[in-house]
């Protein structure tokens, strides 16, 4: 009884309650998607050059072997969860047969004009247990009414070919590249417009953009967040796509009192280009390589999308399929075993107060505590772990600026690593340790920090 009382009497002065911005249930399943592949593929991919002209006959696309089944049978192996491919690249070439371009793979050959890559990509991702999404160019080389505003309208009706024809779409690309001028064609966007047609045709489709307003570009391309804070809040208001976006620091970290939640989400290519090269055939990244920029995007709180570009006959090349087998055993292996589930877990204080929710394996259960407080793990028996994965309750907005882990040693507790933000992940790797209890500490918060998770690793 007086222990609740005073318990209540804490929460009441720090704001447990407090309201920040937080994620959509659709922002909240794409963290929960964490890590997908992203496939560049097109006219780039037969002609060996990464921003095509738009001027290339459709003719030259023309995969020997395409095998979407194949692309879903590895991203399954590499752990990922998704595929986004880019449906209409710079080039303006739609890899279906959409009504509203004369550039599209019904005016090739392959597959006599009958083809459509999204059609089978989409349905393969659905046998395999993959999400899908879609890349869609706003810059475009080729359409005859890019620069006017008609082509709004044309932006507008291949969007809505996308979203009406290809099932459930869990994200959606807005590129800022944009190379236009050269030609004399300079193109006002209507993105109010296209973010209105994607609210109404998938409302559970994360858009990604420099700004949002799904996600956010982490203002690099290699696949990082660079340092120990990222906040998933960001201000976008004076900002705009492409050259107008804020800071690549402020994308990369984030806006700490940011008014909406746009988490960063980390793109990255398996090799040095976007599409497929023969000559970069041994510039494949290494499982290794992989695991290193997953502790750095996933590990940090981002999502990860990593670029695997199908080659010419339409498959993952030898090369970057063993690459991602390997990365996705190292994967399944780091996480296999987390040595803190259902083991009793509770927040120091006058009393103990048991905190199940924090390791009982669901991370949509929670529980706040106050700054003053330490929450501690009891592993039951002393055993080696060199790595912890805390989960904040994003749900009630992301609030913890720094926190310590320490170990319980003979003469006390001892500090084993100290990190920032939290948010919806932190991996936080230490020398490995030998202890039976570990305690996490929040060294500062917007408000009442609340955890929703505590696991425990050795890998
Ligand atoms: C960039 C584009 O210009 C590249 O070709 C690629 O699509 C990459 C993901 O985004 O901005």
């Amino acid at each position: 009884m007086l222990r609740s009382l005073l318990l209540a009497l804490l929460f009441a002065q720090s704001p447990l309650h407090a309201q920040f911005p937080a994620p959509t249930a659709a922002q909240r399943t794409w963290h929960d998607t964490e890590f997908y592949l992203f496939c560049h593929f097109g006219p780039n991919t037969f002609t060996n050059i990464e921003w095509g002209h738009g001027t290339e006959p459709e003719d030259v696309f023309n995969p020997t072997r395409l095998d979407c089944d194949q692309w879903c049978r590895i991203a399954r192996q590499a752990g990922a969860r998704g595929i986004v491919i880019t449906a209409k690249h710079h080039d303006g070439f739609c890899l279906w047969p959409s009504k509203y371009s004369t550039h599209t793979v019904r005016e090739s050959q392959w597959r006599a004009g009958k083809g459509d890559v999204l059609r089978e990509l989409s349905e393969a991702c659905r046998r395999h247990g993959l999400k899908f999404g879609v890349y869609l160019s706003p810059w475009d080389r080729n359409h005859p009414q890019y620069g006017t505003s008609e082509y709004n309208d044309v932006y507008v009706n291949t969007l809505t070919e996308l979203m009406t024809q290809y099932g459930e779409l869990f994200e959606f690309w807005w590129d800022g590249a944009n190379g236009e001028g050269p030609n004399g064609k300079k193109q006002e966007y209507n993105f109010r417009q296209f973010e209105q047609t994607a609210a109404r045709l998938q409302p559970n489709a994360v858009i990604f953009s420099d700004i949002g307003p799904g996600c956010r570009w982490v203002g690099n391309e290699r696949g990082v967040i660079e340092s120990e804070t990222n906040w998933c809040t960001l201000d976008t208001a004076g900002f705009r796509r492409g050259a107008g976006s804020p800071p690549m620091d402020t994308l990369n970290q984030g806006n700490f009192n940011g008014k909406n939640w746009i988490p960063a989400e980390c793109d990255v290519s398996i090799r040095p280009g976007w599409f497929y090269h023969a000559e970069e055939d041994d510039k494949v990244k290494s499982p290794d390589q992989l695991w290193d920029i997953y502790l750095q995007s996933v590990g940090r709180g981002a999502n990860l999308i990593l670029n695997v570009p199908p080659d010419r006959q339409g498959r993952f090349a030898p090369q970057d399929s063993v690459t991602l087998i390997g990365f996705g055993e190292k994967l399944r292996s780091a996480f296999e075993n987390n040595v803190a589930e259902k083991k009793k877990c509770y927040m120091e204080g006058i009393s103990e107060t048991k905190t199940p929710q924090l390791t009982d394996g669901n991370r949509n259960t929670g529980s706040g505590f106050s700054m003053q407080q330490g929450v501690v793990v009891d592993l039951k028996k002393k055993q080696p772990f060199n790595a912890v994965l805390l989960r904040e309750q994003i749900a009630e907005g992301q609030r913890i600026a720094s926190f310590k882990v320490e170990v319980l040693e003979k003469n006390g507790w001892r500090e084993v690593a100290r990190s920032a933000t939290i948010g919806a992940r932190k991996v936080l790797r230490f020398p490995t340790v030998k202890a039976r209890k570990l305690r996490i500490t929040v060294l500062a918060a917007k408000a009442s920090p609340i955890l929703s998770e505590i696991e425990v690793y050795q890998f």
